[in-house]
């Protein structure tokens, strides 16, 4: 695993002759770039007065560290340069930034979260997602979790780490500051079915609804002959506190509150990444009842309550908020949401009315690999599979009457 880059990883996971993959890996690589831009900093953000905050304040209402902001810099600065990219959304930007709305891809991100922690050097973060460039233009980055393509974290603690979820695998690379490149620390991360840690801020327990409430002591009081007590941590920045559930298992909880009756986090760049993350890791994400991947946002700021975790105690966690015994759909991966075969690919180009080239356009491959799907030759892959997804929930009201046949 030792020799093993980020660059050459992608090259092996997303090898397929799909013109997409390239494009995907490319921009993958520019983020960890950014990263590397921002490792430098954070490493010696006392020295070089960068900590503190602006005279400004974000769309959040929240002061700008200048952190926040030389992070939010350092990615827009890479991205823009990547031919890929279409556009950039963040938590510093008000509206998106687009780059050129023909390219394949759209990258959001928390360009520094946690950033109430640099001024005593606690572990802090990036968070990205990246999103098919289906619809162009500015509202294409409004999409549910289930378009995110790839997402992914940095955590600046101990070691710089960088965490990529592509082609349903997560791996964790670290960056050898020496070489000043990421190198393969852990392939297909999974997460345990259950852990023994929490993580939860319970100093806002007087303002939970009870049911998060009963939940909570439950965990601290277990009953039963063979219940164990759980271990509390919590660093308060979420990309530590992520990771380390990631790893170990165990659950981590923000729920909404009565001063964040929508929840803290944000959907977009906090919640569907590591939602994309934990369900790729065999873990699960969900708010107080559903995935997280399946809410259809309003807004490209908007909040919700976060639990990620092992699948055990994350179910756990949900029958404390139903009367009932709901489990979190068995996903046990990211499946594509419909079956793709040669006659429902067919059905799909015809009913959008698209010639194979210009079809092969929207879903990212060339005709000849529209004509090999067709003709049943050769069968998409993984990433195909989400592109054609994606087209056919780009117009699903024009053809929910008249459902494709398999
Ligand atoms: P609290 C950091 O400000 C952050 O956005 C996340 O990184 C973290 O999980 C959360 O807020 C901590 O919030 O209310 O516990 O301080």
């Amino acid at each position: 695993m030792r020799n093993i880059n980020l660059e050459s990883y992608l090259k092996s996971e997303l090898k397929d002759n799909n013109e997409e993959n390239d494009e995907l890996a490319s921009v993958i690589k520019s983020i960890a770039d950014a990263t590397k831009l921002i490792a430098m900093d954070t490493r010696v953000t006392g020295l070089k007065q960068i900590r503190g905050s602006l005279d400004k304040t974000n769309v959040q209402g929240e002061q700008v560290q200048i952190l926040d902001q030389i992070s939010n810099d350092k990615l827009v600065d890479i991205l823009a340069k990547n031919s890929s990219c279409a556009g950039y959304a963040s938590e510093e930007l008000k509206d998106p930034k687009i780059f050129n709305s023909s390219a394949r891809f759209m990258v959001v991100a928390d360009p520094l979260d946690g950033s109430s922690n640099i001024s005593v050097n606690m572990p802090i973060g990036t968070i990205f997602g990246i999103i098919r460039n289906t619809d162009y233009g500015k509202s294409s980055f409004i999409k549910s979790g289930r378009y995110y393509i790839s997402a992914g974290y940095s955590l600046y603690g101990p070691s710089d780490i960088f965490v990529i979820c592509a082609n349903n695998k997560v791996a964790e690379f670290t960056l050898d500051p020496q070489k000043n490149d990421y190198f393969l620390s852990r392939s297909e991360i999974k997460v345990p079915n259950k852990g023994s840690i929490y993580s939860v801020n319970e100093g806002n327990f007087s303002i939970w609804d009870n049911k998060i409430k009963k939940w909570l002591l439950n965990t601290k009081n277990p009953s039963g002959t063979s219940a164990k007590n759980k271990k509390l941590r919590y660093v308060g920045s979420l990309v530590a506190d992520a990771h380390r559930t990631l790893i170990n298992g165990g659950i981590f909880v923000y729920p909404s509150d009565k001063n964040n009756q929508n929840g803290k986090l944000r959907l977009m760049y906090e919640a569907n990444p590591f939602a994309l993350i934990f369900t790729s890791a065999g873990g699960s994400a969900v708010d107080l009842e559903k995935e997280i991947l399946d809410i259809e946002p309003e807004n490209f700021h908007q909040r919700t309550p976060l639990i990620i975790g092992s699948k055990s105690d994350v179910n756990n966690f949900l029958e404390h908020m139903t009367t009932g015994k709901k489990k979190v759909k068995e996903n046990t991966e990211i499946t594509p949401i419909f079956k793709w075969t040669s006659n429902s690919i067919t059905n799909l180009r015809k009913s959008l009315n698209l010639s194979r080239t210009n079809f092969g356009k929207k879903v990212g491959v060339s005709r000849a690999t529209v004509l090999r799907w067709e003709k049943d030759i050769v069968l998409p892959n993984y990433i195909n599979k989400k592109a054609l997804d994606n087209a056919f929930l780009s117009v699903k009201n024009d053809l929910i009457d008249n459902p494709m046949e398999d």
